[in-house]
């Protein structure tokens, strides 16, 4: 065989490994999309395309909750929070009895997205100081999170 080609072939392996999938976030790992801080989801709102996985992660020593909120998600889609509840009464009654659906610190919940819209949501301790946050899942979005 033409030992000049073989070797031109061999050395091309392995470019492009380790490129595939970095986000462009602001300055974090990239083990997560969310971060929640004391009081604010961070960033809050994240736009992704149809079947994204959107992470979670409690990056504070407060406990928080993912929760959505029932009448400000696409009319389709699946209710959806932390704690796995089927409605955001379930979400708020399982906080009040004792925290159920909370994410710890450095603990994540992560949610795969199919419905095209804007799926909003938010933190039921936090809610009232504003801890909100929405998913916006579109056809145009061009990062996967
Ligand atoms: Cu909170």
């Amino acid at each position: 065989m033409d030992r000049r080609a073989f070797l031109r072939s061999a050395g091309t392996v392995a470019v492009g490994v380790g490129l595939a999938g970095c986000g462009e976030s602001s300055g974090d790992t990239g083990d997560y999309d969310v971060g929640m801080t004391a009081r604010k989801f961070e960033p809050t709102t994240v736009e992704v395309a149809p079947g994204t996985t959107v992470v979670w992660k409690n990056t504070s020593s407060h406990a928080h909750t993912v929760t959505a909120y029932e009448d400000s998600i696409p009319d389709e889609a699946d209710y959806w929070a932390s704690g796995e509840f089927d409605s955001q009464s379930a979400a708020e009654n399982g906080w009040l009895d004792g925290n159920e659906g909370a994410v710890y610190q450095e603990e994540t919940f992560e949610r795969t997205f199919e419905t095209l819209g804007t799926h909003n949501y938010f933190c039921v301790p936090h809610e009232a100081g504003g801890m909100v946050g929405a998913v916006v899942v579109t056809g145009d979005a061009s990062t996967d999170a």
